[in-house]
């Protein structure tokens, strides 16, 4: 019985004469540069996704929406920033402060609701990043904002932003 060196000599032989060191190097290469790349494949899928949230003015991942409550006039036939035609902003608002992760600054941020209509219904979204309680009612979102116009039905809510905080 031949010993596992002369098999393994053998074996290796044959393996040099049927393939050219070329094609084992490429071989080779491609195995490690597959290898490293697969497991950034989801990753990067999951980064994009995420990112376009933060861009996507009717996503209520939207960076203007940290302290927003209630139907994103963006999905309402207005914008982030305008009311739907046929309504009227609230000229009492509540304040935010949100982290616009492009710039990496702060902005002051006006929720002014849409008033003059029934509940618009779509996209609601109810974050609230550094709102205070009822007893700062110009903190809290959770109000009606419509109750000082002629029709004050509540539509929907915009973002407007005031300026740029200061540190
Ligand atoms: N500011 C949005 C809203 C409207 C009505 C009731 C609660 C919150």
């Amino acid at each position: 019985m031949r010993s596992f060196d002369q098999l393994f000599e053998a074996s290796s032989r044959s393996l040099a004469q049927h393939t050219s060191r070329r094609s084992v190097l490429a071989m080779l290469g491609r195995l490690l540069t597959g290898a490293a790349l697969m497991p950034l494949l989801p990753v990067q899928r999951a980064a994009a996704a995420s990112k376009s949230a933060v861009d996507n003015p009717e996503s209520c991942e939207y960076w203007k929406y940290c302290a927003i409550d209630g139907f994103l006039c963006s999905c309402c036939g207005g914008s982030s920033h305008s009311c739907p035609p046929g309504t009227a902003a609230s000229p009492i608002t509540w304040i935010g402060t949100c982290h616009n992760p492009a710039d990496g600054r702060d902005y002051i941020v006006s929720y002014n609701d849409c008033c003059g209509k029934t509940s618009c219904g779509n996209c609601e979204c109810n974050r609230n990043e550094r709102e205070k309680p009822m007893y700062r009612l110009s903190r809290n979102n959770d109000v009606n904002w419509c109750m000082a116009n002629a029709n004050s039905n509540y539509h929907c809510s915009v973002s407007v932003i005031l300026g740029v905080a200061e540190q």
